[in-house]
């Protein structure tokens, strides 16, 4: 082929991985639409070039059988298609009769973006609002919402913290599989410079010798739901042998002395034992961390999800805490935040409970597992219409089965998404959404300190007919549903033609003289500033807000970052920068003094309180076998083990596995050997609430007693589609959680198992 003939080589395009929280910025050679050649982004100031292997097998996302016109459910229970004018004039009055009837409180949202797509969820605050809806949930009601109650009482207002692995001399891992579930920057490497390097030291809690464990200094591999023993211990040591930092707590916290009293009473002796690790090993530990110049910890779903979940955070926490590992270079520090509504800002507790159960609301999220007794319960004010997008409740909440119930229990109920997923074939209609590269897309992960970085991403590839983007169809329900009258938004749209200083003014006047409007702000955004952005962006119009938000939170923040201006120029600035770079915005910088400064803003005295009295009586009453043991299910089974074929619900085609199809049932070498059983062979998993049949694997880095099944299997390739793999929630108990935060204990399941004979 000559120069002239050969076809042109498709230019690298940017965006960013959206199969984990990390949303590693990468480019994509695009050819006859399809995402043909994927790497690392060394342009994006977060990643700086990394991926893991996952990212190479983002084209079958693409693949995920979509649904290109809006589906009505038939009396006969099968779906039809209709248009879109059809399905929004439908869809908005079947909620507005709920209101109407039973009050907005009825109809609750649950999602608004899984890992890497948080412009959607902006948008639905709009049309929530327009329902009058109050509660709303998503996937960190099931594991991050114990975490954050406690964030917000130690710190106040600004309350997320993030570790410091890449400069921290010892990294320690509770319940957290980072080789394989990444959950910060460049994970692989930094985990390997800090295991090959002999000042520094790593140490995990983990009951299995994990890919991270492997590599560990220390492991400690506890016995399932005993880590609030084990890090009660680890605690009581560091007080016993004079590791804590008094000097730090005299000047920086309060309310410490309850809780140091009921750590110095701890039995370290009999609290080891229980938890089954050796003392002399957990005393090797504390040392190591309490002689370390600087400490980071990360924990995650072995303890979010398992009995004790909120006292393990608690735990975890006071290990930095105690010593004084915060606020400095490799250490725990708190961070900014760009996204439309303080993400982790508002964890507080509200004081709305949940309908039916009475729990506790933590940052406006109401407990996930609970869901379906809030729908099937005679309380007046339970659940009677649902709102679902980009998630899959039915799969990922606790007990399947009883989830498809309360599904049908409900009035009336929407899924967005972009395929037929196992919620979507529980609902009255179904709405097609572009994927993540049809459309402009970004993450509100940004988590990270001190350098804090945002990504506006652009469309790569053409969408087919008949989907369209959230924010779109956030706009039709809205203004189906009445709320922005004709006048409302008159004269924006020409100030947003004279530039984004009269856009900011006349935007401002008109909130203040109509506040009825505000909640709605993200669509009246979309409709009035969203046609004059460039390259098509509407959807980013919301994130002016953010900006402006973040601007009035971070002023110096983002001043260290490059931006100038005062009040709305400098939000203006932020905004600008994230509309056009394409490869991701630096949009905060910081210094570690910041800390302070933010805890002095929410909290007059400016310390960090440690005392909550709540977790102390649990951790003083602490029961010997956490989760009852039960002689009918004498293994316990952690339900959705991070691998590296799993991914959530995102990709649907099981040829993207290329190793465990079916999804292995883990299981000790010693039990495999007295239950007879051989890699391969194929057993029935039998728990209170299901029995599924898997194939085993068996290995010696799993403890005896101790079984793992994977996350993300057990979904079909399109409605009706063949099944593979076990769905780990037909087995789990959504009335196992726990008793602060309600999140749900996927990872200790009772259950047994019975050999399936060949033939
Ligand atoms: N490859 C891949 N990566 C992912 C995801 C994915 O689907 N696939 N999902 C992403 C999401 S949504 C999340 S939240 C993160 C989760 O990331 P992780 O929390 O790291 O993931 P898991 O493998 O579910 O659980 C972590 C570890 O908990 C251990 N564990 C089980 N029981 C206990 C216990 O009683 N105590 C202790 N200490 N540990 C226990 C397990 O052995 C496991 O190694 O991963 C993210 N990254
Ligand atoms: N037993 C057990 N259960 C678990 C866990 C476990 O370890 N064990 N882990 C829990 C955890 S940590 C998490 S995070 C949850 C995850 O569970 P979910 O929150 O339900 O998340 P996903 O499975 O990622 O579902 C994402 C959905 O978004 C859709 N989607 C993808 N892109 C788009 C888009 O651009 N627009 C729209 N509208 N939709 C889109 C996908 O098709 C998919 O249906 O599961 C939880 N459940
Ligand atoms: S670490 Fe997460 S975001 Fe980065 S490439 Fe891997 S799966 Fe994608
Ligand atoms: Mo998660």
């Amino acid at each position: 082929m000559t120069a002239e003939t050969a076809p042109p080589v498709p230019e690298w395009q940017p965006t960013a991985c959206i199969l984990c929280a990390c949303n590693c910025g990468i480019e994509v050679q695009v050819a006859e639409n399809e995402i043909a050649r994927v790497k690392g982004d060394r342009a994006h100031p977060g990643s700086k070039g990394y991926a893991c292997e996952k990212a190479q097998r983002l084209p079958y996302y693409q693949r995920n059988p979509r649904i290109t016109s809006p589906l009505r459910r038939r009396p006969d229970g099968t779906f039809e298609e209709v248009d879109w004018d059809t399905a929004t004039a439908e869809v908005a009055g079947r909620l507005a009769a709920i209101r109407d009837e039973h009050g907005g409180e009825t109809i609750f949202y649950y999602g608004g973006g899984g890992q890497g797509n948080h412009l959607g969820g902006a948008y639905s605050g709009a049309t929530r609002s327009a329902l009058g809806s109050r509660f709303s949930s998503n996937a960190l009601a099931q594991e991050k919402t114990g975490e954050l109650w406690i964030d917000a009482h130690m710190f106040g207002r600004v309350a997320h913290t993030a570790p410091d692995f890449e400069h921290a001399e010892v990294a320690v891992f509770v319940g957290k599989n980072p080789w394989m579930s990444h959950g910060f920057p460049h994970a692989r490497p930094t985990l390997k410079a800090i295991a090959g390097d002999p000042e520094r030291a790593l140490i995990v809690i983990d009951p299995r010798r994990t890919e991270t464990a492997e590599l560990a200094d220390i492991h400690l591999q506890v016995k399932p739901g005993h880590d609030a023993h084990l890090l009660a211990a680890l605690l009581a040591i560091l007080a016993d042998e004079d590791w804590l930092d008094r000097a730090f707590l005299e000047e920086h916290a309060a309310n410490y002395e309850r809780i140091l009293a009921a750590v110095e009473d701890v039995d370290i002796a009999a609290y080891c034992r229980v938890a089954d690790v050796p003392e002399q090993l957990v005393r090797e530990a504390a040392r190591r961390i309490g002689a370390a110049e600087s400490v980071s910890i990360l924990e995650d779903l072995g303890i979010q999800q398992a009995p004790n979940s909120t006292l393990n955070s608690y735990l975890e926490k006071l290990i930095w805490a105690l010593t004084g590992n915060f606020a400095r270079p490799g250490c725990t520090n708190l961070h900014t935040q760009f996204s439309p509504n303080g993400l982790f800002g508002r964890s507080r507790e509200s004081r709305r409970t949940t309908p039916g159960t009475g729990e506790r609301v933590i940052g406006g999220m109401f407990p996930a597992a609970a869901i379906p007794e809030a729908i099937l319960t005679d309380d007046p004010a339970r659940f009677r219409g649902a709102i679902v997008e980009s998630s899959n409740p039915v799969h990922s909440l606790p007990d399947s089965q009883r989830m498809r119930e309360a599904m049908a229990a409900l009035d009336f109920s929407v899924v967005i998404d972009i395929t037929m997923t196992e919620t979507a074939q529980c609902a009255d209609f179904v709405l097609p959404a572009l994927t993540q590269y049809e459309k402009y897309e970004c993450t509100f992960f940004n988590l990270e300190f001190p350098v804090n970085v945002f990504h506006l991403r652009a469309p790569v590839l053409a969408g087919p007919e008949g989907p369209l983007g959230e924010p779109e169809i956030h706009r039709r329900l809205v203004r189906a549903l009445g709320a922005i009258g004709d006048d409302d938004l008159d004269g924006l749209r020409e100030a947003a033609r004279e530039g984004l200083d009269a856009y900011a003014a006349a935007f401002g006047a008109r909130m203040a003289e109509r506040p009825h409007l505000l909640p709605l702000a993200t669509v009246a955004l979309y409709e009035t500033l969203g046609p004059e952005l460039p390259d098509g962006a509407a959807a980013a119009a919301a994130l002016w807000g953010s900006a402006q938000m973040c601007a009035a939170s971070f002023p110096d923040s983002l001043r260290r970052a490059g931006f100038e201006g005062d009040g709305t120029a400098l939000g203006n600035a932020l905004f600008e920068a994230a509309l056009t770079s394409r490869h991701g915005v630096v949009f905060s910088v910081d210094e570690h003094d910041a800390n302070w400064r933010w805890i002095a803003a929410g909290r007059e005295s400016g310390r960090i309180d440690l005392g909550i009295d709540e977790l102390i009586d649990e951790l003083e009453s602490l029961d010997w076998e956490p989760g009852a043991a039960d002689p009918e299910y004498p293994f316990v089974l952690s339900a959705g083990e991070r691998r590296s074929n799993t991914a959530m619900t995102l990709i649907r085609d099981p040829s993207w596995r290329k190793r465990d199809p079916e999804g292995a049932l883990r299981i000790s070498t010693a039990d495999a050997e007295a239950l007879a059983l051989a890699d391969g062979d194929v057993v029935d998993l039998v728990t209170a609430r299901g029995r599924c049949r898997a194939p085993v694997e068996t290995t010696d880095a799993m403890r005896a007693g101790h079984l793992a099944l994977p996350n993300g299997y057990g979904i079909s390739f399109g409605a009706g589609g063949p099944v593979t793999g076990v769905a780990p929630n037909e087995l789990t108990d959504g009335t196992r959680r726990d008793p602060v935060a309600g999140t749900p204990w996927h990872k200790h399941v009772p259950a047994r198992i019975e050999k399936v004979e060949a033939g």
